[in-house]
């Protein structure tokens, strides 16, 4: 069988890897229909040998015969047209925070909670950050319980899109920076998406709020600094873990390394350690530099790293859509 799909967002730097992952994994589809906003209509767009026309987003664009609609195109847009597909028929699996958190909508990461997925028109990708520490998270609750969480992150530019990579080249190069409150280059900006009344900004919320509802464990201790760093690509997650179980670390990592989705990289005695570079443009989660945290009963730290716009939303998106259709 063959599914009508429709990219809303498809411009965008999500939005065209979506394009680029469908085509990798052979997804079966029969039309394809490229929607954006009306800056971007009009737009040519290259999907398997032939050439797509990017049309204009509007609530009318859904009463096309479409299966499902990958959304990529900022919260707002989520808000006010996921709905419209929905009441459509049409299966919507959307990227931006607008629907994360609702009770209605389940938070999917297919290696973690595929069975959150019950017969649901409208599913939600988590936030990149979140995706990536959420594979190993899981193996490790099943085995030992987790207590407490202690997130550090350093996330890449390409998470801001187009325009903090842009900030990030301009700012090697001595240009004046654009997008962020001040230079990237060279630079730590412990600041991602807005500050909140907490002291805590959304991107930290986000990663609280998230990882309790996917691995349901709403009571969860847990606590999150997020930093954008000038690395183009790949986000980097510092994770301190505590468990309601004793582990034996040997034991620990062979899980780890026999998770489906997990590369481990392991070995420091060999400089063995996940990086962005090596991270980017793959759709695994690496993870290194497991030790044992001496300071607690049963703690350990980690380093998780991953490529922010393929496994951490388009890859991740897709996978949901492959869940789908194996229904
Ligand atoms: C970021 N996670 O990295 C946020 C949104 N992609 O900017």
């Amino acid at each position: 069988k063959k599914y009508n799909i429709a990219i809303v967002g498809a411009t965008g730097m999500v939005g065209r890897t979506f394009l680029k992952v469908l085509e990798e994994r052979n997804f079966p589809i029969d039309n394809l229909y490229l929607l954006a906003s009306s800056r971007s209509c009009g737009t040519k767009i290259n999907f398997k040998n032939k050439t797509y026309i990017v049309e204009e987003l509007k609530p009318e664009s859904f009463s096309k015969k479409i299966d499902i609609a990958l959304f990529s195109a900022g919260g707002d847009l989520s808000r006010e047209m996921a709905p419209v597909a929905v009441s459509c028929g049409i299966t919507v699996i959307d990227n931006s925070s607008a629907w994360r958190m609702d009770p209605a909508v389940p938070l999917v990461v297919p290696e973690v909670n595929p069975e959150a997925i019950k017969d649901n028109l409208l599913i939600a990708n988590p936030n990149c950050s979140t995706i990536q520490v959420a594979v190993p998270l899981k193996v490790l609750d099943d085995l030992y319980g987790i207590k407490r969480v202690i997130y550090s992150t350093y996330q890449a530019v390409s998470g801001s899109g187009v325009a903090g990579v842009e900030d990030l080249k301009n700012g090697i190069e001595g240009k004046e920076p654009s997008n962020y409150p001040y230079p990237i280059a060279f630079n730590c900006l412990p600041h991602i998406d807005d500050f909140t009344e907490s002291g805590y900004t959304k991107e930290e919320l986000k990663m609280i709020d998230e990882t309790r509802k996917i691995l349901n464990k709403p009571e969860l201790a847990i606590t999150s600094t997020c930093v954008r760093v000038p690395v183009e690509n790949g986000h980097s997650v510092s994770v301190n873990l505590e468990f309601e179980k004793e582990f034996d670390l040997s034991e620990l990592k062979e899980a780890l390394k026999n998770k489906e989705g997990i590369v481990l990289q392991d070995d420091v005695k060999n400089n063995i350690y996940p990086m962005p570079i090596n991270a980017s443009g793959f759709d695994e989660v690496f993870v290194g530099r497991i030790r044992r945290d001496y300071s607690v009963k049963n703690g350990i730290n980690l380093w998780v790293v991953a490529d922010n716009i393929r496994k951490g939303a388009a890859t991740n998106t897709v996978q949901i859509a492959e869940l789908l259709i194996k229904k």
